[in-house]
């Protein structure tokens, strides 16, 4: 139906618009055709002036008016180092083209304006003239040079790579349809290698986890993350896509470069600002207590007035530029410049991608295998244990399990990792050679009790052996199986009964 009456109107319109034409053809033959055509020549002329005047007012209000929401004007100011160079090349090209700009249109319009087709007038042409022509070929050359050699100049400084032994921070970001998946060195300021045929569904970026750097990189790629960065610390992002082309961008930060799968790309920036000073200056308060910028004091939820301002609320972002399909603007994620003592915090507290998604699995080429940081940190934990024993009054507090001591199951076979943290206490009893030691083994409540006697039993004596083939004096050593005498756990879980299983080591003297 509504289709219908749409034909209908556009036949109907199509009849009056020519029923106007008629009627004007028979106008024109009463006035004659020359006095209509110069009417008609005088009413162009006047509409082109007319356009002249509110066009080029229209471009400059518009201009005025959305100044603060336009990068490099009102309070978006660049907040990187290299951002005021390019802010300058975008201002120093806008004022050329500004001027050729508005002298066009003004002599476009005004020139059709005052040379409108008169009875009484003749046009002059000129077929060539060499002065013209030189004129306007070398003037615009000339400014593009400059334009194109100050251009050059900042390209050069702002993509230049950093030094052989310059200090930075080295990320990764890698864009996916449709996410950016960040990956952070870890504590060895180092990015691993990764390499396409190593992706699977949980290895998504394909590292290589044979490569040592790999297995302390922390990676990022849920959409509500936030990215953390130094204020102040040059950082080199490596970008990289894994399907289509995608674009790394931040506009804040005037950083912007495309991610080609196969075809590694990089920009080096240093964030100048943190995300708490660009806030106070989107939030900033005139000399008489009213904000500079009212939009940026809105709610943040324009449905709870009580919510938040919108610049309490500010971070900067990463988006994607480049039209990668369509979940293309989900790519989005914030980024919190912040000072170089809370960015080192926020990085301690990140899990490292493979202890916290690959260790232990079928994907970890070091399965069954410690690590040369776990033994270091269970060095560490050993440490501080006995320490703590050392120094303890209490007898209770003298007593300390060995948490990383296991047996095959049902024996009392060692197994193979149990050496480290049973080489941990050899090294403590060779350091204190006035310990002497009580060494326990514990089962849980399953099987018979006489049985769990002799099983504990002899656990216990499998680490005394031990000890005394490293060269522990026999008498330093007491052993004891205790069976299923001392539960620290309730036996009726799982989980109780795993705690109840122990082997321990008491200090009698020292
Ligand atoms: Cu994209």
């Amino acid at each position: 139906m509504t289709g219908l009456i749409a034909v209908l109107c556009i036949v109907l319109i199509t009849l009056v618009v020519v029923q106007i034409g008629k009627v004007t053809e028979l106008a024109t033959k009463i006035r004659g055709e020359q006095d209509a055509q110069e009417e008609a020549n005088n009413w162009s002329a006047n509409f082109f002036l007319a356009f002249l005047f509110i066009f080029l007012f229209a471009c400059i209000a518009s201009a005025v008016y959305y100044k603060n929401d336009m990068l490099g004007y009102g309070p978006h100011i660049a907040a990187s180092e290299h951002g005021p160079t390019l802010d300058y090349l975008f201002n120093l090209t806008l004022f050329f083209t500004g001027i050729v700009f508005i002298i066009t249109h003004i002599f476009l319009f005004w020139f059709s304006y005052k040379y409108r087709g008169r009875r009484d007038r003749k046009a002059l042409f000129f077929p060539h003239d060499n002065k013209l022509e030189v004129i306007w070929t070398a003037v615009p050359a000339i400014v593009m040079t400059l334009l194109v050699v100050g251009g050059l100049d900042a390209w050069n400084e702002v993509m230049a790579d950093v030094g052989p032994d310059e200090e930075h921070i080295e990320i990764e970001a890698t864009g996916v349809q449709f996410a950016w998946t960040m990956r952070y060195p870890g504590p060895d300021g180092a990015l691993g290698t990764k390499y396409f045929k190593n992706i699977t569904p949980i290895n998504a970026l394909g590292l290589d986890f044979n490569d040592e750097k790999c297995l302390d990189d922390i990676i990022s790629s849920a959409a509500g993350e936030v990215i953390k960065l130094p204020v102040g610390k040059k950082v080199r992002v490596r970008i990289t896509a894994r399907d289509v082309l995608h674009n790394f961008d931040i506009p804040h930060f005037r950083v912007k470069m495309d991610a080609i799968p196969g075809l590694p790309t990089y920009f080096v920036f240093t964030p100048s600002i943190t995300t708490e000073e660009y806030r106070d200056r989107l939030g900033s308060l005139k000399n008489d207590g009213t904000p500079m910028y009212p939009e940026w004091h809105e709610p943040y939820d324009p449905e709870d007035p009580e919510s938040k301002k919108r610049y309490e609320e500010f971070y900067f972002e990463l988006a994607c530029a480049e039209l990668c399909g369509k979940g293309h603007y989900s790519m989005r994620r914030i980024i919190d410049v912040v000072s170089e003592e809370e960015w080192k915090e926020w990085m301690d507290d990140q899990k490292s991608f493979y202890m916290t998604s690959i260790r232990g699995t079928d994907e970890d080429p070091h399965k069954g295998k410690l690590l040369d940081i776990e033994i270091k940190e269970r060095r560490m934990d050993f440490n501080t244990k006995v320490e703590k024993a050392l120094a303890a009054t209490e007898l209770t507090e003298k007593i300390i399990r060995l948490d990383h001591v296991n047996f095959e199951t049902g024996s009392a076979r060692l197994t193979a990792l149990s050496r480290y943290e049973l080489n941990n206490l050899f090294d403590f009893l060779n350091k204190n050679q006035n310990v002497t030691v009580e060494l326990a083994g514990h089962t849980d409540n399953v099987g018979e009790p006489e049985a769990n006697i002799i099983l504990s039993d002899d656990r216990a004596n499998a680490v005394y052996d031990y000890l005394l083939n490293k060269g522990v004096a026999a008498d330093r050593m007491t052993v004891v199986g205790y069976g299923d005498t001392q539960p620290i756990e309730s036996n009726d879980t799982a989980e109780g009964r795993q705690q109840n299983r122990r082997t321990e080591f008491k200090i009698l003297t020292q």
